[in-house]
């Protein structure tokens, strides 16, 4: 067998020399490397060779098919350059190509303007971490274990055996409020953006990953008042000056009293339809007045300090400034939907 590699190999290589245009180029394949080519016969016949003689064989006929391939692609090349196939001539009158330029997404996007809009009146920025413990997604935030309103979001839990504590992707970034009090002191005023996590059904209104910022203000002597007037102060920045908002009465086991922060629908302009199930409106967020109870666990003194938080819902929040139907279209990477962004 090893005799037989050998001859064929210089025949090639004697046969190549041969190779001078298309035709000749083709015969050489056809006789080598097709498939009923001389190549492939051997090693039809290396299936006959003997175990102990297999590694020794293997490796001549592989080379040997590497060989023959060098013949032929080289060959093809310098045929193609003698006929002018790949000859460099370039016609300068030819429109270039056009390369997409990447941008930003639109969450990004927004989250940057956000950010702005509460930068100008005194937020910073406060990132918390989106794996927390079961402590400061719930029972700081005044929820205990039996408190019903955990039933409020399905959350997904992370297997904690052998840790300490219970762990969990935040349902909400109101797991940002306690820890931005735990590490500083008021007053406060910090914007907490991230992803949150919800084991829910999956719709046009909702997600089980989806974005929120969450906004807090602890001082001396905050009232509704000012809780009322940044909401209001945020609506006209970022949908402009005619949408319609308003706070309706709501609960939340970490804030009282607390509200749901509408806007006017974008579809109907408050007339009732299908995406606002007929009210005329839609939820973006959730806010309220920080419980007293959520500052003692905290540490701080209720009688000294008071505040307001809200959270909001990136994605609908959107949904409403630009129409867009469907909250599904933010993940789809759909370009034709991005690029109007
Ligand atoms: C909360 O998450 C509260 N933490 C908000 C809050 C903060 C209240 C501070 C008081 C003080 P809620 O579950 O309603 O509340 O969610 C707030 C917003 O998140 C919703 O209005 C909605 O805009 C958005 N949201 C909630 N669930 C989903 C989901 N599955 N998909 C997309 N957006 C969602």
């Amino acid at each position: 067998m090893l005799d037989k590699i050998e001859s064929l190999k210089s025949e090639a290589s004697s046969e190549s020399g041969i190779i001078k245009d298309g035709k000749s180029l083709e015969d050489f394949r056809l006789k080598y490397l097709s498939r009923n080519g001389l190549l492939n016969s051997l090693f039809e016949e290396f299936k006959e060779v003997s175990r102990e003689s297999k590694g020794v064989v293997g490796k001549n006929l592989n080379e040997l098919k590497v060989y023959l391939h060098k013949i032929y692609d080289e060959k093809k090349q310098t045929i193609e350059t003698l006929s002018g196939k790949n000859s460099e001539t370039e016609d300068i009158s030819m429109p270039g190509l056009k390369y997409n330029k990447g941008t930003k997404h639109l969450i990004n996007s927004a989250l940057d303007e956000i950010l702005d809009i509460f930068g100008r009146i005194g937020f910073r920025i406060y990132e918390s971490d989106e794996i927390e413990d079961e402590y400061h997604n719930f029972d700081a935030l005044n929820t205990p274990d039996y408190h019903p309103s955990r039933d409020m979001q399905d959350t997904f839990y992370i297997d904690s055996k052998g840790k300490d504590k219970k762990y969990l992707l935040r349902s909400h970034t109101s797991t940002g409020q306690i820890r931005v009090m735990e590490n500083n002191t008021p007053p406060i005023r910090v914007i907490v953006p991230g992803k949150c996590y919800r084991n829910e059904a999956i719709s046009a209104r909702s997600l089980a990953f989806f974005h929120q910022f969450e906004v807090l203000y602890v001082d001396k002597n905050v009232t509704f008042r000012e809780l009322k007037g940044t909401l209001n102060y945020f609506a006209k920045e970022f949908f402009g000056e005619q949408l319609k908002t308003r706070l309706r009465p709501s609960f939340f086991p970490f804030t009282e009293p607390s509200a749901e922060f509408d806007v006017e629908c974008f579809l109907c302009k408050g007339q009732g339809c299908r995406v606002c199930k007929y009210t005329g409106w839609l939820e973006i967020g959730g806010a309220g007045m920080v419980d007293p109870n959520v500052f003692e666990i905290i540490g701080y003194d209720p009688e000294v300090y008071s505040g307001y938080a809200f959270g909001m819902g990136l994605e609908r929040t959107l949904m409403i400034k630009y129409g867009i139907p469907d909250i599904r279209l933010f993940y789809e990477n759909d370009v034709r939907f991005l690029k109007q962004f």
